[in-house]
């Protein structure tokens, strides 16, 4: 069910879980501020989700409360799971979900990197 971007946090929302260890995740990267593993329904050959480890739901919710250190934490962590995984020279798409209208499903924030092979044009 996709879920409104507003609201308080759910502190028992899947990402949550994952990021206290209740719940297994094929980790790729780790940092002081963020965390990347595999997407449990990958939508192409490579497919890895990079959240913040903060109690964060949306991207507004993210700009308000979090530190500047923890939005460049989480921004470089993205870049450097892009790298680790390889996908710096063939390229790849970065996806981000937010509230009803694009589908997100888990409310904590969360960066999508595809890649592996030719991702097409974009489609809105
Ligand atoms: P979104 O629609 O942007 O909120 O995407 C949420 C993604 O989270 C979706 O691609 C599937 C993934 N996902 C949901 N539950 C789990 C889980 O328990 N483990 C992992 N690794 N991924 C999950």
């Amino acid at each position: 069910m996709p879920v409104d971007a507003l609201g308080d946090y759910d502190p028992n929302n899947i990402f949550a879980r994952i990021l206290r260890g209740e719940i297994p995740c094929r980790r790729v990267h780790e940092t002081d501020h963020a965390l990347a593993f595999h997407d449990i329904n990958p939508q192409a050959p490579v497919h890895v989700l990079v959240i913040p480890k903060g109690p964060y739901r949306s991207w507004a919710d993210f700009s308000d409360k979090a530190s500047e250190a923890e939005i460049a934490g989480f921004v470089r962590a993205v870049g450097e799971t892009a790298k680790l995984l390889g996908l710096e020279a063939p390229g790849y798409r970065l996806l981000a979900n937010a509230g009803v209208n694009a589908h997100q499903e888990v409310p904590h924030l969360h960066v999508h990197v595809f890649g592996g092979k030719a991702l097409g044009p974009m489609l809105a």
